[in-house]
């Protein structure tokens, strides 16, 4: 085997090239002279790969108005030919395991230029001093991270002698070896057949048999937990694993402390290493794990197996066939990929079909090609940058009039126009006139994703005279009707559908890494985004469905001041972390005319996010807030927590205006001659505890900050020192 060598093994970036089709986004290397004179590489392509473009340079604005128009000419340039914004959610590390080890176990040859740029992506997010990888980029190196990526390394061809490979074997062994990796871990491993199927706790696809009325039943998890363990459970009901390989038999004497043929699987169930622990296994789990492994050794009594398969492959047929093979995000969908291969063959249709949808899910940047945790943020970065645009009055400029209306298009393209076939049966909401977060092929409807492609489409068609009117009345109250009917008991809303199951489901979480994965809950940024929504439309629809959105609103407004913590706060759980949440609590505290002069609540989430300004005028959040549920600074201010927090103050008419420019000042100063901010700490989270980024952010929020600021303060004159 070669010898990699990080410096050198690399693909020449002037050959990437970026497809969009209606928000689809798929990377290509060309390798063909003529094709690479006739496509041209774009601004958008040069932008993601690092390379050198021509921009123009701005002299340094002194109003924030100036300094935010600066930021959308910049950014203008990244929007695609189809209106949306592309980019990637990178970040968690276990992304790309599951496609190699998918696309390896199934033998669909790797191309060569991803294998060279994942190679150099790893090597690249590697720990700087253990040569480790942890659960996201920016955390601490765990058992899962490490082993996953130096298998992927392997596999890809990295030499187990490359220093590299020989740092990061040291660091795995000194936290036990792989024996002790979490339970997703151990699943894939036994896919690749390094691990024995003995040593992982049961993953019975029997529980799809289960009446909906128990409790237990799988669809009532939250759809990623479910969508997860539905084809897992079918691979582990049968066991399937890969044919032994040279590869295979070596990776079992390098992962492992101890000879393979000695380990204790039994014993391995239960071992997850210190490093990687966030929510152990509750005695409930132990028990139900304890009788599902006797129920193993009789698994196929009365057939019961067998029928419990077939349900569950019916179930993941559907899930492909509705979301045209991309399935709902990377780590379901390469599952997906092995259930295919084995119960069609690599030669069927629907294994030719998933495979393609692959590419879907790689994105190509300067440091190698990493997995995003979806198939893009196509829809929700779209119609955040409009609803800023909108809001900021930016979209009347004439000069962004051509952006808002490739925009607005794209929402139009972007909003769902059937239901999934048969949908209850296969345990699925409706989902005509939602949006989703992504694309309109990805087809899963969620909350806040609705509600700003609702707002936004609101916000262009009604508020603009110029733009075309794409999207009609009735398109948006089905919008709304969707709404209406997703609002949990307490009042709040979910993420994707109403809260399904109890919650003592979460004391059989069985991934040892996340937190609050079982079940939906009630989120204060899921909810806040809805009832702007409804109260938007109610001010420009007062007669629709007015008396059911009055009390959705009252409900859901108790729910926002019952979830506001004793300190004035609001914990956020899809980016980090308090700032986020603030900005969205405070604007729908706003919306039913809760400010700071008559709102004992605003006062007090304003004083919480007083406290936590920084000496430099900014904001700055690490992500072990989501972790531990308590504001950790980070020890720099950050552009994206300081938009955060700056808007949820100018919701709340936040009195001082000082302390509001000095935030601004912050922006300011960080923002580069050619309007542009440069990628600051990692922005995003899921499940408490991994983090994603949301490379858009720099520029959404602080151009929307800066041209509210500027809105609202009449534009002042703002001395800077950066
Ligand atoms: C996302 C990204 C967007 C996010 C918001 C719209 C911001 C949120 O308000 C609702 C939840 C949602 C849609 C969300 C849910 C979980 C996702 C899909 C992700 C964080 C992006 C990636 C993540 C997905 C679960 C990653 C795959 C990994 C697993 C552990 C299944």
């Amino acid at each position: 085997m070669r010898e990699i060598d990080i410096n050198t093994e690399r693909t020449d970036l002037e050959k990437w090239r970026l497809k969009v089709e209606n928000g689809r986004q798929m990377w290509y290397y060309l390798e063909n002279e003529d094709e690479i004179k006739n496509w041209p590489q774009s601004i958008v392509e040069k932008y993601w790969l690092g390379l050198p473009f021509q921009t123009e340079e701005f002299i340094k604005p002194t109003n924030a108005l100036e300094a935010a128009k600066n930021g959308f000419k910049f950014f203008k340039q990244l929007q695609t030919e189809d209106g949306h914004w592309a980019g990637d959610c990178g970040g968690p590390l276990f992304l790309l395991p599951g496609i190699v080890l998918s696309m390896y176990i199934t033998q669909i040859p790797i191309p060569e230029s991803w294998r060279v740029e994942i190679i150099r992506y790893l090597f690249n997010r590697a720990h700087p001093v253990d040569g480790g990888w942890g659960l996201h980029i920016e955390h601490h190196s765990t058992v899962f991270g490490t082993t996953m990526n130096y298998v992927v390394l392997r596999i890809l061809g990295v030499d187990a002698d490359h220093p590299a490979m020989v740092k990061a074997r040291s660091t795995l062994h000194k936290f036990g070896g792989a024996v002790g990796i979490p339970s997703w871990g151990k699943f894939w491993l036994s896919c690749l057949n390094v691990y024995d199927w003995e040593g992982i706790n049961p993953v019975p696809p029997e529980l799809w048999l289960l009446p909906y009325f128990f409790p237990i039943h799988p669809a009532r998890y939250w759809i990623h937990t479910r969508v997860i363990y539905l084809p897992m459970g079918y691979i582990y009901g049968q066991r399937l694993s890969a044919e032994e390989t040279p590869l295979i038999l070596q990776l079992r004497q390098e992962l492992f402390t101890q000879n393979y043929e000695t380990i204790n699987w039994a014993k391995a169930r239960g071992n997850v290493a210190e490093v990687d622990l966030y929510a152990p296994y509750s005695k409930l789990l132990k028990v139900c794990n304890f009788f599902l492994s006797l129920y193993e050794k009789i698994p196929n009594i009365f057939g019961i197996r067998d029928i419990a398969l077939e349900e569950s492959y019916e179930l993941i047929q559907y899930e492909d066939m509705n979301t045209d093979y991309l399935d709902i995000a990377p780590v379901s969908k390469c599952i997906h990929i092995l259930c295919t291969y084995y119960k069609e063959g690599p030669n069927s249709n629907a294994f030719k079909l998933s495979k393609e949808r692959l590419i879907d899910y790689l994105w190509m940047t300067s440091d190698g090609m990493l997995s995003s945790g979806t198939n893009g943020t196509q829809l929700w970065d779209t119609a955040l940058m409009s609803l800023a645009l909108i809001d900021t009055g930016l979209a009347e400029d004439p000069t962004f009039h051509e952006s808002s209306i490739q925009a607005l298009k794209f929402i139009d393209y972007s909003q769902f126009k059937k239901n999934p076939e048969n949908y209850s049966r296969r345990y699925r909401e409706p989902t005509k006139g939602g949006w989703g977060f992504s694309t309109l092929d990805q087809g899963y409807f969620v909350t806040d994703c609705t509600s700003i492609g609702i707002k936004s489409t609101l916000g262009f068609q009604n508020k603009l005279s110029y733009t075309p009117k794409l999207i009609s009345k009735e398109r948006v109250c089905q919008a709304i009707d969707l709404l209406l009917n997703t609002q949990n008991n307490g009042g709040g809303f979910a993420s994707y559908e109403k809260i399904r199951g109890p919650s003592f489901l979460e004391w059989i979480n069985p991934a040892e890494v996340f937190g609050n994965i079982m079940i939906e809950y009630d989120y204060p940024e899921c909810t806040s985004c809805v009832i702007t929504a409804l109260v938007t439309f109610s001010k420009h629809y007062p007669d629709y469905r007015a008396e059911e959105i009055k009390k959705t609103c009252e409900k859901a407004i108790k729910y926002i001041h019952d979830s506001q913590r004793n300190d004035g706060s609001w914990v956020g759980s899809w980016a980090i972390c308090f700032t986020y949440a603030a900005m969205f609590a405070m604007e729908c505290l706003a919306s039913f005319g809760e400010t700071y002069e008559n709102s004992e609540s605003v006062r007090k989430g304003c004083k919480f996010l007083i406290s936590k300004q920084k000496n430099d005028g900014g904001w700055g959040e690490s992500f072990k807030s989501c972790e531990l549920s308590e504001y950790i600074q980070h020890e720099e201010s950050q552009v994206v927590n300081t938009s955060w927090a700056l808007l949820a103050l100018m919701h709340a008419e936040y009195p001082n205006e000082r302390d509001i420019r000095c935030g601004i000042q912050l922006l300011m100063s960080r923002q580069l001659s050619t309007g542009e901010w440069k990628q600051e700490a990692i922005e995003g989270i899921f499940n408490k505890t991994c983090a994603i980024s949301y490379p858009n952010y720099k520029f959404i929020f602080p151009i929307w900050a800066l041209g509210k600021y500027a809105k609202i303060y009449n534009d002042p004159i703002i001395f800077t020192s950066g």
